[in-house]
């Protein structure tokens, strides 16, 4: 073994694990910096925070089931613990490094010091320190190792010094790399037979079975495995926000949607069926509309890689305990085909509910309404992003309105959305961007989100981040009004608005300002050649999209 400085070994293990951006606000790690200038390839996007960091770190492992890491010195460690609640949320392999306490100093009040450890307990899968240089190599590896493995999540190791100045020191040490851990899913467990056949047992002989899928789907790269099996069974599928890119909202089979940012067809067919098949889903409050999208005591069956998540909310009849593309090919290779012909009714049935659910927004979905409506946009967006794009949500009425209005087109086209935090896809888009340079990668956000993180335009142009950001601009948080009307007892007063309107701005102008490609559309016509031309540029494009105040997303139905 090599005497080497923890900074060269971090560099190499980086590398090694395939790495090739990390996100960060300096100073942090600064002789690994250096390293990685000198021996790797890795680019290091300095953002303008460090909750951007992080979010660019998620969106990077979202697109790409390769960890993704971003790091903070002491003083940003708690801005960056902020920013790994939303992957923890939904289950993103992400690692973040800080600089933390040496034992040398502690308790003297040493400058910008607090102890952050604790903080990141609620966020991580992992939350270490790496007291000693030596164990450089255990612990980088076991970050790796925990971030991928199971039900993925994101991993703290906070290395010694307010900047992480342990990496100067040496130590003999070997750069070993697992690689089996550079990506989700590392293992693929096999389920027990006998499991797998009962639950496919429950599912041949149900007339009105729905499917459930999951973000665990898009984990294990199930979709394919997902819609033969559907196909095969003549089974609808209705999926969460974070399994949406399952199965192509335009597939036959496909409901939309289901819980509470959802579809009304997806919980319509869902509170109707007569067996649930929970596929990669935690069946948590915003699957299921707080567990009352399917209500709890319907017959159902699940299946997931985490022991703990079967039958969490829901009372089972039969639960297959696997990875979601190993329990699914089982399943296809040993279903009959035959049984499919019971489903004929249900699936005309559910057929005619997605068809009411066209009928009823289809007027919305084309509205020529101006200022635009957000469901034009949804709209135009499945008619117009390339089948090889990500597309990326915010939440709020971001969610709701790509989760229940845009329908993917293609197999091949991604789709992932914040689980719950405003501000998070415009610096998702460009971390998903930096894994997947090559794929076209398209962000749908409102206005008060995209104020989060404005400064990171800057980041984008000065890297070539080159990702589309459409925001929903209405000079507001509007999804808020209801929730003012409601208590101000159905009527707000005039004075209430300063609680969710703001000024009106030219997003467009300001992209502009900074060196990206800023289109104004005012006009639902514009929409079209403006993604276009967004597309196609060579630098990074906010398309503004001037939009109405009034619109309201449709809310559950049960
Ligand atoms: C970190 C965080 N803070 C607050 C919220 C609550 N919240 C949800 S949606 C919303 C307003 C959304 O505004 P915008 O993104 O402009 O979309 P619009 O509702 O106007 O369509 C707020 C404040 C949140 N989801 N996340």
């Amino acid at each position: 073994m090599a005497k080497v400085s923890g900074a060269q070994c971090l560099a190499d293990m980086l590398a090694g694990y395939g790495v090739t951006h990390v996100f960060m606000v300096p100073a942090v790690l600064r002789r690994t910096f250096a390293e990685m200038e000198r021996r790797t390839k890795i680019a290091r996007i300095h953002t303008h925070g460090e909750k951007s960091a992080a979010y660019m770190a998620d969106g990077y492992a979202r697109a790409s089931g390769r960890p993704g890491v971003c790091m903070a010195q002491v003083i940003g460690a708690l801005n960056l613990a902020a920013g790994l609640r939303d992957a923890h949320l939904a289950h993103s392999p992400v690692i973040a490094f800080t600089g933390g306490r040496d034992p040398k100093t502690k308790f003297r009040k040493v400058y910008q010091e607090v102890d952050d450890v604790p903080a990141f307990e609620p966020v991580t899968k992992w939350n270490a320190t790496v007291d000693d240089v030596s164990r450089f190599p255990d612990m980088v590896r076991q970050a790796f190792r925990v971030a991928v493995s199971g039900a993925p999540g994101p991993v703290h190791l906070q290395f010694r010094g307010n900047e992480g100045q342990i990496d100067a020191e040496e130590a003999d040490m070997e750069p070993l790399v697992e690689t089996q851990f550079a990506r989700v899913p590392p293992f693929r467990p096999e389920p027990d037979l006998k499991s797998v056949l009962a639950a496919l047992n429950l599912l041949q002989d149900a007339a009105r079975p729905v499917i459930v899928a999951g973000g665990g789907v898009r984990a294990s790269g199930a979709a394919r495995e997902l819609v033969a099996l559907a196909e095969k069974l003549s089974i609808p599928v209705a999926t969460s926000l974070n399994g949406k890119d399952s199965i192509p909202g335009v597939h036959p089979l496909s409901v939309g949607v289901v819980g509470t940012y959802s579809r009304e067809s997806a919980n319509r067919v869902v509170g109707e069926a007569d067996l649930v098949c929970f596929i990669g889903t935690e069946t948590g409050g915003m699957t299921t509309h707080f567990w009352a999208v399917p209500k709890i005591g319907v017959p159902a069956i699940q299946i997931d890689i985490d022991a703990e998540a079967l039958g969490r909310n829901y009372p089972l009849r039969a639960a297959v305990l696997g990875d979601a593309q190993t329990v699914l090919s089982h399943m296809l290779d040993h279903a009959d085909a035959k049984t499919a012909g019971r489903r004929k009714a249900w699936l005309e049935r559910t057929r005619s509910i997605c068809g009411e659910w066209r009928a009823k927004y289809g007027p919305m979905l084309e509205s020529d309404a101006v200022p635009i409506r957000p469901e034009r946009i949804c709209a135009d967006l499945t008619k117009h992003v390339p089948d090889d794009a990500i597309v990326i949500a915010d939440t709020g009425h971001a969610g709701m309105w790509m989760g229940g209005m845009f329908d993917l087109r293609a197999a091949t086209q991604g789709y992932f959305r914040s689980a719950g935090h405003l501000g998070w896809a415009f610096p998702a888009g460009l971390g998903a961007k930096c894994a997947s340079p090559g794929r076209p990668v398209v962000v749908f956000t409102g206005d008060a989100g995209f104020w989060y993180h404005i400064g990171e335009i800057e980041t984008a142009v000065r890297w070539k981040i080159n990702s589309v950001t459409v925001v929903n601009n209405n000079a507001s948080g509007n999804q808020s009004k209801r929730g003012f009307d409601r208590v101000y007892g159905g009527q707000q007063t005039e004075q209430a608005r300063e609680l969710w309107t703001y000024r009106p701005v030219n997003f467009a102008r300001i992209a502009e300002d900074i060196g990206a490609l800023g289109i104004r559309v005012e006009k639902p016509a514009e929409l079209a050649p403006a993604l276009a031309r967004a597309l196609a540029a060579d630098r990074p494009a906010v398309v503004d999209v001037v939009t109405e105040i009034e619109a309201l997303a449709p809310l559950a139905v049960t």
